[in-house]
C-alpha cells in the first residue's frame, strides 16, 4: 500500500493528483504544520526537511515532491503518465519538471520564504521586488512555450503538467497576494488541468482530512 504523508493544499497536492491520475489505492496521512506535526521526531526520521510530502511504499521512504510525481508515473505504466525512458519525450518531460522547480517554483517559494517562512531575523523585503521579477520572466518563457499547445509533452497529460498547474495555481491563490499570471494562454491552460476528473477527487480527498 502507499501511503502519503501530507497536508491538504501543499505541495502533497500534486502528490495525490498523480495517485488520482493513475486510479492508485493510498493511504492519505495527514501532517499538521500548523501544529508543528512535522518537526516531530517520529517525522522527521522519515523526512529529516521536516516538510510535507513524503511517500511510502514498501521499503522505499521518498521525498521531494518532483521525485515522488515521477516515481509513481513510472509505476503505473498504463496510466501513461509520464513517457518511456531513453526517449525524446521523456527529456522534455525532465526539461519540464526542472523549470518547474527551479525557474517557477523557486522565485515565489523565496517570496514565502522572505514573508513569513523564516525566521524573521533572516527575512529580507527587497527579496520580493527580486524573486516577483524572476516569477514574471519565468511566466513570459512559459508563455512562449506553451504557446498554444494543450498539454507540456506531446499531445498528452503527464505529471510534468499537475507539477507545473499546481505551482500555478498556488500562485494565484495568494489571496490579496494573488499574482497575474500575465497570459491568457497560461491562464486557459490553467483552468483546463484544474477541471479534471483527477484534481476534482483530489480536492475532496482533501477536505475529508481537514
Ligand atoms: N522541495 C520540497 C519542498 C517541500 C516543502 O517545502 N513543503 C512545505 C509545504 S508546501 C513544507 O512542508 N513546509 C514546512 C516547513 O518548511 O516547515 C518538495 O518539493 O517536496
Amino acid at each position: 500500500m502507499i501511503k502519503v504523508y501530507g497536508m491538504p493544499d501543499t505541495r502533497s497536492t500534486r502528490v495525490l493528483w498523480v495517485l488520482e491520475e493513475a486510479n492508485a489505492d493510498y493511504e492519505f496521512i495527514k501532517v499538521d504544520l500548523g501544529k508543528g506535526e512535522a518537526r516531530e521526531e517520529s517525522y522527521l526520521k522519515l523526512n529529516p526537511s521536516g516538510k510535507v510530502p513524503t511517500l511510502i511504499h514498501d521499503d522505499l521512504v521518498l521525498t521531494e515532491s518532483a521525485a515522488i510525481c515521477t516515481y509513481i508515473g513510472d509505476l503505473f505504466p498504463d496510466s501513461n503518465l509520464i513517457p518511456a525512458c531513453r526517449t525524446s519525450e521523456r527529456a522534455i518531460y525532465n526539461q519540464w519538471c526542472y523549470f518547474a522547480m527551479t525557474e517557477l517554483e523557486q522565485p515565489l517559494w523565496s517570496m514565502a520564504k522572505h514573508r513569513f517562512a523564516l525566521p524573521k531575523e533572516y527575512r529580507i523585503r527587497e527579496m520580493l521586488i527580486t524573486a516577483n521579477y524572476e516569477f514574471d520572466k519565468a511566466l513570459d518563457v512559459f508563455s512562449l512555450r506553451l504557446s498554444d499547445s494543450e498539454f507540456l509533452v506531446g499531445d498528452r497529460f503527464t505529471c510534468a503538467d499537475l507539477i507545473v498547474a499546481n505551482i500555478l495555481s498556488w500562485a494565484k491563490r495568494g489571496g490579496k497576494r494573488a499574482m497575474s499570471l500575465r497570459h491568457d494562454n497560461i491562464e486557459q491552460y490553467l483552468e483546463r488541468m484544474l477541471s479534471r476528473e483527477a484534481f476534482l477527487r483530489v480536492q475532496k480527498r482533501e477536505q475529508e482530512v481537514l
